[in-house]
């Protein structure tokens, strides 16, 4: 247990700490019937003709073999790491998970339309209830770092992990079509099909099929559980984990409805997670349940015998794995700062050179405009603005100041004045929902033509007058050329209206290509600067210095 201080504690380990899972009893119709329809068939034929007939199998012995055989090294290690890795990201991911507890597959996130959620709590319509409001706890021994409301942190290892997942998956998949393994996890016939379904058959009536050694070959429906992790969920995994990256949704929406949508795409990752978590249950136990010894020796050492070192040594790597949970933990906790930087350090660069380029443009219709839009964030306490929102913002001055030629003061008219543009584009929260609205707003472009900036500003600062979670005034940072694209707007109207309270007025930033928390709501004024470090704790907003969020979160 962390010691928190009472303002972590309060969002971190909250008094309520129940889990609880609903599943749309119609959706929960489906999965059964997915799993019982072929179970019943499998029934159903060994009741008409009995255990159908499975090849008998071919007997190998060293020296004797001619097709692929044995665990190479790389394949042992690409195996070790694979585990180390997938652990890592299924446990930060349920993190993420818990950060907005409900999964939909439409666009809008409207409560009451998910067809899970991890939370006890229905919406409540009688008051303001932001998405930070709905995030759940979940216990540090499942998840990474586990708490509520440790998206930051869960990002950070999520990212790093995912690289490291990546890398194995690409050096296994070179080696294995460099060799003639990829002959034991690709179907070269359809006769292995028909043979997937009869083992299958065979275990769904209870009754273990001819096992053949897996040191020489596997049967068919392991050949093809395995084909399909490697070749199937893992790239399905990436892909709609990109799917989920406002930059390229924004930019190529085409790529999001390959999935049905932004929010199916994130269920469809939840659902791996599920295939993932799934794959190891049955595998661990049919490893266990098909000789242990000997099936360890094989994937541990490379050795096809009964000495008992590869599972002494496979207990060690499993300690190892779950060592590294122990680890993450502690330096999620006492080395934060550390860990946002590591992230950083693989990240930024690559974000620059990829999806940080995509000019956002991606227009939706007036009719897929969101129903219910979730709100987020601290209202402003501060007086002075209460004032100004009591008189419509009459009085408001938007000050625009620091490194610039030109400081200057726009009312809300004078805003008005240098011209709106208006666009739909789909909203991305960093905890996992997701809105479609219209915006209406001046373009930062026009803006800082009026003010032009010196060379020296290359950062510009958006302060709010609202507060953040643990204190002191929102802010938030955009490098001055992704301020200059196109649909950065400072919007002050939503859905053809002028925005209201909840949702940022007088004024809020719109950067299509980034999460909500760097669009900042209820901005009181701008600042040129040179970096984001001379501000804060220097890691470029409010949430990046005291939540561990990304600088630029292009995804
Ligand atoms: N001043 C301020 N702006 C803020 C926030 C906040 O807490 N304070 N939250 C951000 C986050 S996390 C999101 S997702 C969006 C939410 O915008 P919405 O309330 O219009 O949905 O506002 C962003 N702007
Ligand atoms: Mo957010």
């Amino acid at each position: 247990m962390i010691s928190f201080d009472a303002a972590h504690r309060a969002v971190h380990y909250p008094e309520d700490r129940r889990f609880r899972i609903w599943i749309r009893p119609s959706v929960l119709a489906i999965f059964f019937f997915i799993l019982i329809i072929p179970a019943m068939f499998a029934w159903g034929q060994v009741f008409v003709s009995g255990l159908p007939h499975l090849p008998a199998l071919p007997q190998f012995n060293e020296g004797q073999v001619s097709g692929p055989h044995g665990f190479p090294v790389w394949v042992r290690y690409s195996h070790f790491f694979n585990f180390f890795f997938l652990m890592l990201l299924m446990r930060s991911g349920l993190s993420i998970l818990v950060d907005h507890p409900r999964l939909y597959f439409n666009n809008d996130c409207t409560p009451g339309t998910e067809w899970i959620r991890f939370t006890p709590l229905s919406v409540p319509t009688d008051r303001i209830w932001t998405a930070k409001d709905d995030a759940r706890y979940i216990s540090p021994i499942f998840a990474l770092p586990g708490y509520r409301h440790t998206v930051g942190v869960a990002r950070s290892w999520h990212f790093i992990t995912v690289c490291g997942f990546i890398i194995t998956g690409v050096f296994f998949v070179i080696n294995l079509f460099h060799s003639d393994q990829w002959l034991r996890l690709v179907p070269t016939s359809w006769d292995t099909v028909v043979e997937a379904w009869n083992t299958f058959v065979y275990y769904a009536n209870f009754h273990f099929p001819p096992e053949p050694n897996g040191y020489y070959g596997y049967n068919a429906l392991q050949q093809l559980a395995y084909a399909s992790t490697v070749f199937v969920m893992a790239p399905l995994s990436i892909m709609t984990g990109l799917a989920m990256s406002p930059a390229l949704v924004n930019r190529f929406s085409w790529y999001a409805k390959l999935f049905g949508g932004r929010q199916s795409a994130r269920s469809i990752h939840f659902l791996l997670l599920n295939g993932f978590l799934g794959f190891l249950v049955v595998h661990v136990t049919l490893v266990v349940l098909t000789g242990f010894r000997r099936n360890m020796n094989h994937i541990v050492i490379g050795s096809d015998d009964l000495k008992p070192i590869g599972m002494i040594l496979g207990f060690v790597g499993i300690a190892v794995v779950m060592l590294s949970w122990i680890a993450a933990h502690y330096i999620s906790w006492k080395h934060p700062r550390a860990l946002q930087h590591a992230q950083k350090a693989v990240s930024y660069p690559l974000l620059l050179a990829t999806l940080n380029r995509f000019q956002p443009s991606q227009h939706y219709r007036k009719d897929q405009i969101s129903p219910y839009f979730w709100p987020n964030g601290k209202m402003p306490l501060r007086d002075d603005w209460k004032k100004l929102a009591a008189e419509n913002f009459r009085d408001y001055r938007l000050t625009v100041g620091g490194l610039v030629e030109n400081p200057m003061e726009f009312s809300l008219r004078d805003l008005g004045a240098l011209g709106i543009e208006k666009f739909i584009t789909m909203h991305h929260c960093i905890q996992g929902w997701s809105g479609i609205a219209e915006w209406g707003g001046v373009p930062m472009k026009k803006l800082i033509e009026l003010v032009r900036p010196k060379d020296s500003a290359k950062t510009v600062a958006f302060f709010s007058f609202g507060g953040s979670l643990y204190g002191g005034t929102y802010y938030d940072t955009q490098t001055l050329d992704n301020v200059l694209k196109a649909e950065c707007i400072l919007a002050l109207e939503m859905n053809g209206a002028p925005l209201t309270e909840v949702y940022g007025s007088p004024l809020r930033l719109r950067v299509e290509n980034q999460l909500g928390y760097k669009m900042v709501k209820w901005i009181e004024r701008i600042e040129f600067i040179e970096s984001e470090k001379e501000l804060g704790k220097g890691e470029g907003g409010k949430n990046e210095d005291d939540e561990y969020f990304d600088l630029l979160p292009n995804i």
